[in-house]
Parts: C-alpha cells; structure tokens; sequence
C-alpha cells in the first residue's frame, strides 16, 4: 500500500467537503472550512490558524494555500540533525497495541536494506509473547536480536543490549517496551529509568526516543505524546496504522502542538509498509 492509499479516508472526508463548500462566497465559509479541518483531526489551534491564512486570499487559492500552510507548518519542526555516533540507539515507547513491536520489524527491514547492521532488543518483559513476536520479525527480516525473559528487568535488558550492540559494532538498536498507560505513573517511571540506564552507558544514548500512536486515535494521541515527552522527552513519532483511518490529520496537530517531528508512517502489517515522513507527499495525499 502506498501513501496516497494510506490516506484515502482522511482525503476524501477532506476532500470531498471542502471542494463542496469552495463554489461558495459567503461569510460563514472560512468557519466551515475549520470545522472540517477539526473533524480531520488537526487540532483546533492548528485548525484556527490555517483558516486565518486564508483570510485575504481568494476562494479559488484556498487549496494551494492550505498546502502551502501545512507544509511550512510541517517543514518548520524537522529538526537538522549531526550525524550520530554509531550504534545509534531507538527506543520505542507507546501505549499497548499502537504498533511498537511491529513499527521496529518495519524500520529493522528498511535499515538492513539500506545495508545497516542492525540488533533488535525486547525490552517488553511484561506481555506474554512479547519476546517471541520480535523474535519473529529479527528471523523475518534476518537481523540479530537480544532476547528477554518475562519478568526480567527491562532497564538491566536495555544496557546488556547497548553492550551487545557496541561490541558487535552495530550500526543501529532498536529497543522495544512494554506497552503502558500514559496515565499510571509507576509504569512511566520504569521508563525512564530505561532511559537513563541506557544513556549511563553513553551521555549521547538513545539518540532517538520515538513514540508510537496509532492514527486511528486522533486527538488522544495528542494526550499520549504530550505525557510521554514530559515523562522522557521525545524526539520523534511514529504513526502507525494510517491505512483505514480518517484520522490522518492528527499528525499535524503533535508536529504543531509539541514541535516533536513525525519520523514514520505505518501503512500496513507487512516489512515494506513504513515510509520515512516527508510533509510534500504527505500533504499531497492528504488533499489532492
Ligand atoms: N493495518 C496496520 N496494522 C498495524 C500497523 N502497525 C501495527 N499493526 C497491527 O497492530 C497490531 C498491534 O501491533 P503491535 O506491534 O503488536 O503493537 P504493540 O504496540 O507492540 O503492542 P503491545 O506490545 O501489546 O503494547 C498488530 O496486529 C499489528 O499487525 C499498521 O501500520 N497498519
Ligand atoms: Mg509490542
């Protein structure tokens, strides 16, 4: 599946309404024009401010500007990035079933194609399973991973894994968790402990901090990454699920809200199905 196939729903309830209501000239067509960027999921402020920029241009370039106005929106947040000293170290963190275990088999398949050496690492030591479905995707995307038992320490995994991952020179490791309610505290405050274990070993570890939501979510998965980053300080999204949602908008409302950059979109179950964000295509998809 592709993007623009990703993105069908968002689109066409978008789409659809919005192209209705531009034949139209008459005052309360910039307040409709938000209502629906709401119901898309771009978060009221964002909403208000794109309907503010439109407010001296013609009807007929409110499209062109829209896209204009999201891109820059989405541009603005991509942080420039120093090359990082290798392994360069992922965590992923999340609410249960966004994604996690399966958006790492997913970039664990990309940076292998990419000819990068990659170590999995289950850091999930809470689900029973957990260690056998990463284990799962390292044999399917032929890649090395550190495994767990249920009930180990996830801090203690997550150090023993950046020690595998340097001795054996990996370019990349991609750490899993648990799956854990943005709201119980005691959960949150194991992963950080996580975090600080791993950068013990190396001020500059994990170089990424990646929050998985699930699209479907909408305005929630505002709440998850607003907790998240206040608990560890994130430094990238990734939105899985995106096919079969109409909720598309709401990466939109984080880049925005948070300053916090969309890394990757899930588009399906399958290893080709996560793509590396790019706010042009994104954008196109989402209104053409
Ligand atoms: N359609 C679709 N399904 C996805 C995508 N990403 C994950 N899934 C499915 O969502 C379900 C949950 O995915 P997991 O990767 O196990 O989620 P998780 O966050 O690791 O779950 P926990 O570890 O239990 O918290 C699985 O059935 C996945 O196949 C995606 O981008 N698109
Ligand atoms: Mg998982």
């Amino acid at each position: 599946m592709g993007l623009r196939e990703a993105l069908k729903k968002t689109r066409s309830n978008l789409s659809k309404n919005i192209r209705n209501l531009l034949g139209r000239r008459d005052p309360s067509l910039l307040g409709e024009i938000e209502d629906l960027l709401i119901q898309a999921d771009f978060g009221v402020s964002t909403a208000e401010q794109l309907v503010e920029s439109l407010e001296n241009v013609q009807s007929q370039d409110y499209y062109s500007r829209l896209e204009k106005e999201l891109i820059y929106l989405l541009n603005e947040r991509e942080k420039k990035k120093q090359t990082p000293k290798p392994p360069v170290v992922e965590l992923y963190v999340g609410v249960n079933g966004v994604g996690k275990t399966t958006t790492i088999g997913k970039r664990g398949y990309m940076l292998a194609k990419e000819g990068k050496k990659v170590l999995l690492a289950s850091g999930d030591t809470y689900r029973t399973g957990a260690v056998e479905q990463l284990s799962k995707w390292a044999k399917r995307i032929g890649v090395d991973i550190i495994t767990s038992h249920y009930g180990a320490d996830s801090a203690s995994v997550a150090f023993d894994a950046v020690d595998a991952a340097e001795t054996r020179n990996m370019d990349y490791l991609l750490i899993d968790t648990a799956g854990r309610l943005h709201t119980r505290s005691n959960l949150m405050e194991e992963m950080r402990k996580m975090k600080r274990v791993i950068s013990k070993k190396r001020e500059d570890l994990p170089q990424e901090t990646i929050l998985v939501v699930d699209a479907s979510t909408g305005q929630n998965a505002l709440e998850q990454a607003k907790s998240f980053n206040e608990f560890i300080g994130l430094t990238g999204i990734a939105l899985a699920k995106l096919d079969g949602t109409a909720k598309g908008g709401m990466a939109i409302a984080i880049v925005k809200e948070l300053g916090i950059p969309v890394l990757f979109l899930g588009i399906g179950e399958e290893e080709e199905d996560l793509i590396p964000f790019n706010a042009e295509d994104f954008v196109c998809a989402l209104f053409e």
